[in-house]
Order: C-alpha cells, then structure tokens, then sequence
C-alpha cells in the first residue's frame, strides 16, 4: 500500500486530494496544525477512529514552521509522496504578515526537501510542490505557459517564487523526484470564505435569506483562470506517476472578470444585476428577481460596493493559463467549467443560508460577515 504525506491536509486542496488518494487505496497520512478550536472539517467525513484495525487515514499534529516536528514525521511515515500543500494562501494577508508567510510558504517548503534528503528518502520520496500563477503576476506574455518569465508581486507570490525554485533546486541537485503544479485559482463549495469567488457566492446566498446587507468588494475587473478543486488535486497525483518529475501549468485556459463571476451568482438565485458607476462608485442594483431562491431581496436593493480597503498594494489584473503541456504528457483536461463550478458553489452556499436562517428563527444568532 501506497502511503502519502500531505501538508495542508485541513484545507480547500488537501480534503479533496485525501480523498482521492483513499480511493485510490493510499494510506494517507495529514499534517493539521493545533488549533484552539476545531479545524478538521473538511476533513471530518472521511475521518477514521484511530482505535479502528486498518485506518488509513492518518492526522498528525504539526507545523511547516517547525523542523523537527517535519523530520519526526517523515522518518516514522516514510511516505512515497509528499503532497506540499500547506501554506498561508492569501494573497492580501500576504501584505499584512509577510514574514509569517515567508516563513511558512518559503522555508518550510524548504524545511520539508531538507529532511526529505537528511532522511536519506530522496530516492524514495516524490514531492510535489503547490506553485502557483501568482508567480507571474505583472504578466510577461499571454496565456501563460512553463517558460513564461516570473514576476511575483506579493509578499505570498515571492515567497511561492523561492519554493518553486528551491523545489527544481533540489530535483537539479540532489536526484529527487521533486516537481512544481504551478496551479492557476481553483475553487469549489470548500473554498475558503475570504477567497473571491466564495465571498460571492456565500455573500449574496446569506443575502437572498436576508443575513446579509450588501456585498463590499475591491478590485471587480481582476481576470483570472478559474477551475474546480476536484480537477486540479486529480492533476496534482498525475504529476507524481511519470517516470520523470517535470513542472506543469494546471489552467483552464478560459478567464472571466470578477464582475462576470458576480453576475453568474446572482443568475443562480433568480437575480439579474445592472453595474453603474466607475471606480469606487461601482454599484450592482437588482433589476429583476424570477423565482424563489431571494426571497429577502427586491428589484432596487443594491448588493454590491467597492470598498477600497480590498484594493491590494500591487494586484496582480490578468491571468490566462495554457495547459496544453499537461494535456500533451499527461492526458488531463479539466472536466468543470467554472460556470458549473460557480452553480454548485451558490446552491452549497444557499443550502448553508437556509440552515443559518432556521437556527436564527428559532433565536440562535451565528456571526456572518467575514472579512476578506
Ligand atoms: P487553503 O488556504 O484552503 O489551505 C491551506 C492549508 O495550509 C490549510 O490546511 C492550513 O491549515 C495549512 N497551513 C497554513 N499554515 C500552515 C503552517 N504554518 N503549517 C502547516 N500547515 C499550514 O489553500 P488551498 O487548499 O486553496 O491551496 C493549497 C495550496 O495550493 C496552497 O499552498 C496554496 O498556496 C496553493 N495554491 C492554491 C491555489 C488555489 O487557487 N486554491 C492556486 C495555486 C496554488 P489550517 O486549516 O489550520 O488553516
Ligand atoms: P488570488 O485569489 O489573489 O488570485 O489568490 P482571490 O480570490 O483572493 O482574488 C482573486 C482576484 O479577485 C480580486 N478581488 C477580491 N479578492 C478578495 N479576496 N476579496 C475581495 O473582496 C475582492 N475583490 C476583488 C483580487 O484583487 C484578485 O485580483 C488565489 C489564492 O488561492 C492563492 O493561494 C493562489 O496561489 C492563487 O489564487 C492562484
């Protein structure tokens, strides 16, 4: 039996590729970090009763800022893959904690390669290193493909760009099977609330059952690439199976603008918007309502502004991926179209309002907003 370590295992990416790989008959082994609250769930439905004969699903306390806990870890698992998924993923909180996120994206990518090799497993273990399109921010040519130049404009961006690097590092260096999904957005009903198109998704559903007032949001003419988490963690295994270890772009080759992903929503719940204004003064007003799904909203009610304070330091406005390598060696093409993708993401979302709504009825109050 097969076994894989993943780092990030409590997130958006790390639940679906845990799942897959049990399917695939792994024994999957999860770092999760201490948490004074439980943070598990994404991960609850596949847990197993560690008392159990023959769990393979494994959680380990852990952290990528912390060497020892890594290389305990690797030398008592001694997986066959290594799944670096963990990160602080935020683009913007990048600015607001970017040493942290140096720290963690960075280092502990490298943290996580070195003990591979103190170990001496760099001819047992695979690595596969969660890069993304981040890294070519100030785009250099369009669409982007593996030899297009990088430009990080994040603190999260540069320091995905030293892991990426240090990752080919050790592959050149060492022998290691080491290789780069440089992934473009991918999202799904698990994505994480403060992301874009959750916010959207999430935000007009609490709005359709009156748990929310409007949606406040930065820059609505950011292009990006969206896919669905299922395909890309699908990809990110295919990867792994090749008999030598290369980099890949995992893209849809298809962008689409905030503002179009805001409308796709607001459709699914019966609502059709009219964009006015320019700049800071950007509003959506509904213009019509069909059906039942926004019950707590009316023609005229405004559900989006801009607040500047989602404006980014430097934003990264377009990004379009060609994925016509992955498509060549490996036979993958993405199987959700981010129209799909947004629908299920709404009704998840509207499902999730409906119960909060109940309980709020029945006098138990639920915080809503997220900042993001
Ligand atoms: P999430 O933010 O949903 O998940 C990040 C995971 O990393 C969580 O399990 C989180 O734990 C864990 N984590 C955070 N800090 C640490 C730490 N110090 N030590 C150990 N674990 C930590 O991200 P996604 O699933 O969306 O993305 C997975 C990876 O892919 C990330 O590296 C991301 O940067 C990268 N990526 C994502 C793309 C996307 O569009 N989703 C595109 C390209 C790359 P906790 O649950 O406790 O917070
Ligand atoms: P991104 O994703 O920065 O591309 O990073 P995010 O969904 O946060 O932003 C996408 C675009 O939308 C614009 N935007 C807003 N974003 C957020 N979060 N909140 C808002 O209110 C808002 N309004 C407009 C952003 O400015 C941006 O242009 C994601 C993460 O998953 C990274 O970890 C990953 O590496 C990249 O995708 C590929």
């Amino acid at each position: 039996m097969k076994k894989a370590l993943i780092t990030g295992v409590t997130g958006q990416d790390g639940s679906y590729l845990a799942e897959f790989l049990l399917e695939k008959g792994y024994e999957v082994h999860g770092i999760k970090r201490r948490a004074s609250l439980f943070n598990t769930q994404r991960v609850d439905h596949i847990y197993e009763d560690p008392h159990t004969d023959n769990a393979r699903f494994k959680l380990h306390y852990g952290d990528l800022s912390d060497s020892s806990n890594l290389t305990r870890l690797l030398r008592d698992i001694e997986p066959d893959e290594v799944y670096n998924l963990g990160a602080q993923s935020h683009v913007a909180v990048s600015f607001e904690a970017p040493e942290y996120t140096a720290d963690v994206d960075a280092m502990g990518t490298l943290r996580l390669l070195e003990a591979i090799r103190f170990l001496g497993l760099e001819k047992k273990t695979k690595f596969y290193q969660a890069s993304t399109s981040e890294l070519y921010g100030l785009v250099q040519e369009i669409p982007q493909k593996e030899t297009t130049p990088f430009h990080p404009r994040s603190p999260y961006a540069v320091a995905k760009l030293y892991a990426y690097w240090i990752a080919v590092n050790y592959r050149e260096s060492y022998g290691m099977y080491a290789c780069n999904g440089i992934l473009f957005n991918h999202e799904s009903p698990r994505r994480g609330e403060t992301f874009v198109t959750r916010k959207i998704t999430r935000g007009l559903a609490n709005m359709a059952m009156g748990l929310e007032k409007c949606l406040y949001m930065g820059n609505i003419d950011s292009l990006r690439d969206w896919g669905h988490a299922k395909d890309y963690v699908r990809m990110q295994w295919m990867m792994l199976q090749q008999d030598t270890p290369e980099d890949f772009v995992i893209a849809t080759g298809v962008q689409y603008s905030v503002r179009e992903f805001i409308t796709w929503s607001a459709r699914e719940l019966g609502i059709e918007l009219e964009f006015t204004g320019t700049g800071v003064d950007e509003i959506a007003t509904i213009t019509s309502i069909e059906g039942d799904k926004a019950l707590a909203l009316k023609v005229g009610d405004v559900v989006m502004r801009i607040d500047p304070r989602y404006f980014r330091p430097a934003e990264v406005e377009t990004l379009l991926g060609d994925p016509s390598k992955a498509k060549k060696v490996l036979g993958w093409t993405p199987e959700i179209t981010a129209k799909e993708m947004c629908a299920e993401m709404v009704m998840e979302d509207l499902k999730s309002a409906r119960r909060t709504a109940l309980l709020k009825e029945h006098g138990l109050e639920l915080p809503i907003s997220v900042e993001g």
